[in-house]
């Protein structure tokens, strides 16, 4: 089947960003330089680059009624990104930011929380419309279903019909989320995640974690400014320098463009060094331009 989609399950929140010349002193009255609503939500920005990259993305949220809700769905839809909403009870995620332009301090309020999308609501998804999914990891347990689910479904399919599986493992707090290294096609994990195991850099998290992986599998690790580390399914360790823009406008969402990157070339049957090397060109871009904006003149080659 021609044409077959790519799914993203995740978080989707509002976020309101506040851009101020300096930090409002408390009880204060002042006005903002300029003010932006944004979708925001690791999976939901995946997803937004990924339309940039001409693929067809789904991505699969809970999201509460209400006018928040209505706002997503209507930013989701002007990208093109299919949300499907698996509607709960509770507030929509949402974040006040405010940005200062004197320090460069990002200040959030988080509100709202809801439940995760749970393995029951992913059955509603008809896998042979896809060629990949990817999830941004938050329930340990349900994402394990998932992810054995698609295994199971792939076992029963010619492996061209085959759905590839990646995660995104990067709350380390989360500690049940730890037990989906061991059942994704390519885990990517974080450096705030690799820190926290105790790994300073990212060639020992690669060691430290590889025993964890089902055989045949990949493991990323984007490292901010020096690119991205990652082990092949053959096991040997490659590397991408990053691509730094002339000048530094909007790390915010790196990570974010980095992956969406990586799953393009290998969704699409490009190597893994091929991948790394694009996502980091590509995230390389993003850091130099405020938002999304004019991603996908990034060049593959
Ligand atoms: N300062 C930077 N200069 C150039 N590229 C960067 C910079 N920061 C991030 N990147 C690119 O973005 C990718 C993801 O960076 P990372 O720090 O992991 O993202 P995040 O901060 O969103 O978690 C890196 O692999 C790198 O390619
Ligand atoms: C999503 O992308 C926006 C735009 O770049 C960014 O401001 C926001 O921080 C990103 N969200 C996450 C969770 O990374
Ligand atoms: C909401 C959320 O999970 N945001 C995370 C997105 O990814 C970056 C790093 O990749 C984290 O720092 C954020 O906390």
């Amino acid at each position: 089947m021609a044409g077959r989609r790519i799914l993203c399950v995740g978080l989707t929140c509002l976020d309101v960003i506040s851009v101020v010349e300096t930090f409002p002193e408390e009880d204060s009255d002042t006005r903002c330089i300029s003010q932006r609503w944004q979708r925001g939500g690791n999976a939901s920005n995946s997803s937004t680059v990924l339309v940039q990259l001409h693929e067809s993305c789904t991505l699969l949220s809970t999201l509460a009624p209400g006018h928040l809700a209505r706002y997503l769905q209507a930013d989701a839809e002007r990208c093109g990104v299919q949300l499907i909403p698996v509607w709960v009870q509770g507030d929509c995620p949402s974040s006040v930011v405010i940005s200062s332009l004197h320090t460069g301090s990002r200040t959030i309020v988080h509100s709202g929380k809801l439940s995760e999308v749970s393995a029951k609501d992913f059955e509603s998804i008809d896998l042979l419309e896809y060629k990949w999914v990817h999830l941004e990891a938050r329930a340990g347990e349900e994402q394990a279903c998932m992810l054995r689910k698609v295994d199971l479904w792939n076992k029963e399919r010619p492996p061209d019909k085959a759905v590839s599986t990646s995660v995104e493992l990067e709350k380390p707090h989360k500690l049940d989320t730890y037990q989906l290294l061991g059942l994704a096609d390519v885990v990517f994990i974080s450096k705030d995640f690799a820190k926290h195991l105790g790994h300073s850099c990212p060639q020992d998290a690669m060691q430290g974690l590889k025993r964890g992986l089902k055989s045949r599998a990949s493991l990323v690790c984007p490292w901010a400014e020096f690119g991205a580390w990652a082990l092949d399914p053959d096991g040997q360790l490659i590397h991408s320098p990053a691509f730094p823009p002339p000048c530094l406008v909007d790390t915010l969402g790196a990570g974010d463009t980095f992956i969406a990157g990586v799953i393009h070339i290998l969704s699409s049957g490009g190597s893994l060094q091929e991948a790394i090397t694009f996502g980091c060109k590509l995230a390389g871009r993003k850091c130099g331009t405020e938002g999304y904006e004019g991603l996908a003149r990034a060049s593959r080659s």
